[in-house]
């Protein structure tokens, strides 16, 4: 890296050429690291997030604001009437400000009943528990279940709730939205941020269309009454990302790679799409590539692009263009009407084991996918423009977008 400050975990990651481990839990970060802790029916949830420059004002309120928004949808189970998530902040923030130390927080789990519960015999077809027995030699399939399930998400909300209010400072928004449940498509042109923000005010599936809600909703319902589950199709699109963000240089430094991995690591999710995806594989080159214009008058760079195909990313570098970032969510594999199984203990078959479950979960997926997004973008931002507090990193990006409105 040429640049003057060259902090260490990056520096480590350009050693070891490909990826590495940046000895704070995750692989493919350089600058932030998000570890999470915690059960589903444990006390509380616990997140650390490192590697947060001072300086930044943080809001509290929108943090708690997107937890909540992760908790509703229409076809959420039992459990979140008795969550009510809000994050409790125990170091790295004073006064409403980072301080550069790791922001630690937990979120309650009112739900907390870990140890009265019955044990789990019968593994569930598509959930974590026979894989996870196997591995770590347990008997009891909730030693795998409570820290395979998806309430860990909450933590990634919050986490990125903190990473969105960085790149807020620096004009970079985000939202998403429900793309499909089930196999019923929301079909709309691309739309704006704000517009998509405007058009899906008051949805119960964060979708940007009634008709097709109002659809869905019916089918979901339908679904619940069968005692069955749905998966779907979300999608986060991020506005205001600077040319430049991510490499071509190494596989595990492209932004796409690094967009990919994040939302692959969300629970149940099973396909990764940017830009056109799979669709641009049945299309020719000259309908998916469009050209590049220049034009002298435009404010900062001036490079224009006639077509976003690539979903705002070239050979893993960001391109001005917005992120455009889909993610495929298979059906949730706890089902009323449970599959064959087998039971553990007597090895006989026996049906995989219920309680009670979420009939969908797209649209809470939908925002922990933007929280996912909004980490790895924040991680980028922070490798490129880099510095210990806001002061230094305004000057860094500063100094940048005058540079490439001059190429
Ligand atoms: C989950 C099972 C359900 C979901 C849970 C994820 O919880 P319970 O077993 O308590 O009914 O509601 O998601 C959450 C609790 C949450 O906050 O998102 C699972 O097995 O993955």
């Amino acid at each position: 890296m040429d640049r003057s400050y060259n902090p260490p975990v990056a520096r480590k990651r350009i050693c070891d050429g490909v990826k590495v481990n940046n000895l704070r839990g995750q692989t493919d970060y350089t600058m932030l690291g998000l570890i999470t802790a915690g059960e589903s029916h444990g006390e509380c949830l616990t997140g650390v997030l490192e590697g947060m420059p001072s300086g930044l004002k943080i809001n509290i309120g929108l943090i708690n604001k997107e937890l909540k928004q992760r908790q509703q949808g229409y076809g959420r189970g039992d459990r979140q009437k008795i969550e009510a998530d809000t994050i409790h902040i125990t170091s790295g923030i004073r006064n409403n400000e980072t301080i550069a130390g790791p922001i630690a927080f937990t979120i309650k789990n009112r739900d907390f009943v870990i140890n009265q519960l019955e044990p789990v015999h019968r593994p569930r077809p598509g959930h974590g528990d026979l894989a996870g027995i196997t591995k770590y030699d347990r008997t009891d399939a909730r030693d795998i279940l409570e820290r395979a399930s998806a309430r860990e998400t909450a933590v990634r909300v919050a986490a990125g709730g903190i990473c969105k209010q960085i790149l807020r400072e620096f004009n970079i928004d985000m939202t998403s939205y429900t793309v499909n449940i089930g196999g019923l498509r929301v079909e709309i042109a691309d739309k704006s941020v704000a517009e998509l923000r405007k058009r899906k005010k008051g949805s119960r599936l964060n979708c940007p269309c009634p008709v097709m809600e109002s659809e869905i909703i019916k089918l979901i319902t339908k679904v619940m009454e069968q005692e069955d589950t749905l998966g779907g199709v979300f999608q986060v699109r991020i506005e205001g990302v600077p040319p430049g963000l991510g490499s071509h240089v190494q596989a595990g430094r492209k932004l796409d790679a690094r967009l990919a991995a994040a939302m692959m690591s969300i629970q149940a999710i099973k396909g990764v799409e940017i830009g056109l995806g799979f669709a641009s594989a049945t299309m020719r080159g000259s309908e998916v590539h469009k050209p590049i214009s220049y034009d002298p008058e435009k404010k900062g760079y001036k490079y224009i692009r006639a077509g976003n195909a690539a979903g705002g990313i070239e050979a893993g570098i960001s391109n001005g263009e917005p992120i455009i970032i889909r993610a495929a969510m298979k059906p949730i594999s706890t089902m009323g009407k449970p599959v064959q199984s087998v039971d553990i203990t007597t090895k006989k078959p026996a049906m995989a084991s219920y309680q009670r479950s979420d009939v969908t979960a797209v649209p809470a997926a939908s925002h922990v996918g933007e929280a996912a997004v909004a980490f790895v973008i924040a991680d980028a931002f922070l490798e490129k423009f880099g510095g210990d507090s806001m002061k230094e990193i305004r000057r860094n990006y500063e100094g940048y977008m005058q540079q490439i409105s001059r190429i």
